[in-house]
């Protein structure tokens, strides 16, 4: 006989095979003795089990992670990082009532994010008239409003106003003191993100200023079916003509079906995605597929990947930012180091001073 055969004979004579041939009525062998010598055998096998996992489970760690990690990688070669960033928070921005009659899905600035260094806030808008931003304050940040759709029109304290269409946008440095109106400037909806990025201590109290691109003068690239509108930062080699004071990076891209995206992030900043239209894989190729109005946050790396293997376009926004690892006070519009100057900011704004002069006798055509 040979030895597999012995062991299939041993394998069929334990107790579950034994039993279900007694159900059946084909044994040959008394049941008792049957049962006692299968019991025996079973014993015996289920410490060899017993024996054989605990040793695997004692090998599995001593694997070094190095090799899983290449042998993946190399199957990956088409990740170019040496860290690629993953996904570790995901959240859907669901809306919620602002300013005057306006709705925002909000992310960024909500209490699961209550920051994000250096970011502050994060809202998608959406907005009718006579809906709005009415006549406000802003001390210590800076504002970056990105057009999606429609027209809305700023006008401030300072005589400074105009309006931004589809595809603009304007980074607007608050610093010491600002207020204007953001209202809608078209019937029907208009539909933005606004983003609010803080300023060192060192920056907080500067000359407010703005710069605006037009939706025409802000630079594209294009690669293998990835399309990017280049806001803040570089991307496939095009820089964006915008000044950031505090260091941030801000995409705009859109993914046809099928195509893949590997863009650097630089180590060290924190960096998130805002999912604007469709559905996209973000930072590992097997991960599940995320839609519309998410934000995720992305872990450290060098570098983000994304893949779009729906049927229909993806746009999202990739922004990053150095973080300034300062403490932030914030209350409302007006974001601090300390409470105390917090306090101070909301003097100013009261008593018109320190860069509120103009904020008493003004108030906006609209
Ligand atoms: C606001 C302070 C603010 N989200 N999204 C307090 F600055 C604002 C505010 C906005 C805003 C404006 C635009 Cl255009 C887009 C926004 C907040 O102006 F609503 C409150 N309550
Ligand atoms: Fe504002």
């Amino acid at each position: 006989m040979t030895t597999t055969m012995m062991r299939l004979r041993q394998h069929l004579s334990s107790r579950i095979y034994t039993s279900a041939i007694a159900r059946i009525g084909n044994n040959r062998l008394p049941l008792q003795k049957q049962l006692r010598t299968s019991t025996a055998r079973t014993n015996k096998l289920l410490l060899l089990l017993l024996v054989l996992l605990v040793l695997f489970l004692l090998l599995i760690p001593t694997v070094p992670p190095a090799r899983v990690m290449s042998s993946s990688s190399s199957a990956a070669s088409s990740v170019p990082f040496e860290n690629p960033r993953s996904v570790v928070k995901k959240l859907l921005a669901e809306s919620q009532p602002e300013g005057q009659g306006a709705t925002v899905r909000r992310s960024i600035g909500r209490h699961e994010l209550r920051n994000l260094d250096p970011f502050l806030m994060l809202d998608e808008f959406s907005v009718s008239k006579p809906a709005g931003f009415p006549d406000h304050p802003h001390r210590g940040f800076e504002t970056v409003t990105y057009m999606l759709e429609g027209a809305f029109t700023h006008q401030d304290f300072a005589g400074h106003k105009g309006t931004i269409r589809t595809g603009d946008v304007q980074w607007m440095t608050a610093g010491r003191g600002i207020v204007h109106s953001e209202m809608p400037a078209a019937d029907g909806v208009q539909k933005g993100l606004q983003l609010w990025i803080n300023l060192s201590s060192k920056d907080k109290m500067i000359e407010p200023k703005y710069q605006e691109l037009q939706s025409k003068d802000i630079s594209r690239a294009e690669k293998d079916g990835v399309e990017v509108r280049i806001i803040a930062g570089e991307a496939f080699g095009v820089r964006s003509p915008v000044y950031t004071r505090t260091p941030t990076m801000y995409m705009d891209f859109t993914m046809r079906p099928g195509s893949q995206l590997h863009q650097p992030v630089p180590e060290g900043w924190n960096a998130f995605v805002y999912i604007i239209d469709g559905e996209g894989v973000f930072g590992r190729e097997t991960s599940a597929p995320v839609s519309a109005h998410h934000c995720l946050v992305l872990g450290p790396g060098d570098g983000l990947s994304v893949w779009n293997k729906s049927g229909a376009p993806l746009r999202f926004a990739l922004v990053a930012g150095q973080p300034l690892g300062e403490p932030v006070v914030q209350h409302g519009p007006f974001v601090m180091n300390t409470r105390a100057e917090i306090q101070q900011a909301m003097e100013d704004f009261y008593y018109g001073r320190n860069g509120f002069e103009r904020a008493q006798q003004w108030s906006s055509s609209a």
